[in-house]
């Protein structure tokens, strides 16, 4: 059966970029979500939807130690933060260029600032559907915690001014190799607002819902999967960012939209959220729109919770993945 994938061609191949990283947020653990899902057989199962699959083994990100990556006010890691997703960028950039479909295993959110930069580098026209509990727009100034997985989509819309990324930087730290770049600064905030959409928010701080209404980004919250239904929800999403269904898609899916009842193990679990069918109906919906171009699958932290509980957040990681990329019921 020919593919209806309409960015990925023949023979239609997947690259799994694992980043066992947890440096954007407090909570250790999630670094091992990765190796998790690589470990519950997500290559084998992607052969059998018909996909070639390249693995070559989880991202070892340098480390960068705390001394030599304090604060930059409240903004925590900045140094290392930046680092791992310039990186992520440019595997996911290339996976991309070559005509592969890379599936991101994370790892924080915070991870995104360089799969979708990876993404907008080939396609600059691409639009991102972002599931997730939290909004994840946080500001350098606005942001309450000073965790950078809270902050990615601000970074991509380039909602921070130049001055503000510049002062990430610690005039006490030294530059190496003659490099004096700010942390972050390598971003080119390529995503317009108006190819963004959320579904599955529930837990928006103030300052974002502001953020949200100021760039009129068009968001779905859990209210709106009560009142019109995932396919209610999925229809109005794709007619805003893929109106003709011919745009390149990047779905960066957090596991924490889902239910905790559904996916337990994850570093900030909201009740109220997505149950296992709406998670695994989105993902069907951008499959059949044949525009998927990456995916990013987030959050799972297996640390957290018994192992019943881990096993069953790794086995919805790796069904969500398998619906987006092809995998039907009937
Ligand atoms: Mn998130």
């Amino acid at each position: 059966m020919a593919s209806n994938m309409k960015y990925i061609p023949e023979p239609k191949t997947a690259a799994i970029v694992g980043c066992p990283f947890s440096g954007g947020q407090p909570r250790a653990g999630v670094d091992t979500g990765p190796i998790h899902l690589v470990e519950a057989g997500l290559a084998d199962q992607l052969k059998g939807l018909g996909w070639k699959v390249e693995f070559g083994g989880h991202h070892q990100f340098e480390e960068i130690h705390v001394d030599q990556d304090p604060p930059a006010g409240i903004v925590k890691r900045p140094r290392l933060v930046s680092q791992v997703t310039k990186e992520v960028a440019q595997t996911v950039g290339a996976h991309i260029k070559a005509g592969r479909l890379p599936v991101t295993l994370g790892g924080d959110h915070s991870l995104a600032v360089g799969t979708v930069s990876g993404t907008l580098d080939v396609f600059p026209d691409a639009c991102l559907i972002w599931i997730d509990a939290h909004a994840d727009i946080n500001t350098i100034a606005s942001t309450g915690s000073g965790n950078l997985h809270g902050m990615p989509v601000s970074f991509l819309l380039g909602l921070n001014t130049p001055e503000e990324i510049r002062n990430l930087k610690n005039p006490n730290i030294s530059s190496e190799n003659g490099d004096d770049s700010a942390p972050f600064e390598w971003v080119v905030p390529r995503l317009s607002s108006d190819r963004l959409v959320y579904i599955g928010l529930r837990d928006v701080d103030d300052g974002e819902k502001k953020i949200l209404k100021d760039n009129n980004i068009l968001a779905f919250s859990m209210h709106h999967v009560d009142k019109w239904g995932i396919a209610g929800v999925m229809e109005r999403a794709l007619n805003h960012v893929c109106p003709n269904r011919d745009r390149p898609i990047h779905l960066s899916f957090d596991v924490d939209a889902l239910d905790p009842t559904v996916a337990p193990s994850t570093g900030t679990p909201v009740r109220g959220g997505l149950t296992f069918r709406e998670g695994h109906y989105i993902c069907e919906e951008v499959y059949e729109t044949g525009c998927l171009v990456a995916l990013d699958i987030m959050e799972v932290n297996p640390s957290l919770e018994d192992v019943i509980s881990v096993n069953q957040t790794v086995a919805v990681g790796c069904s969500l993945t398998r619906c987006a990329m092809g995998e039907t019921l009937l």
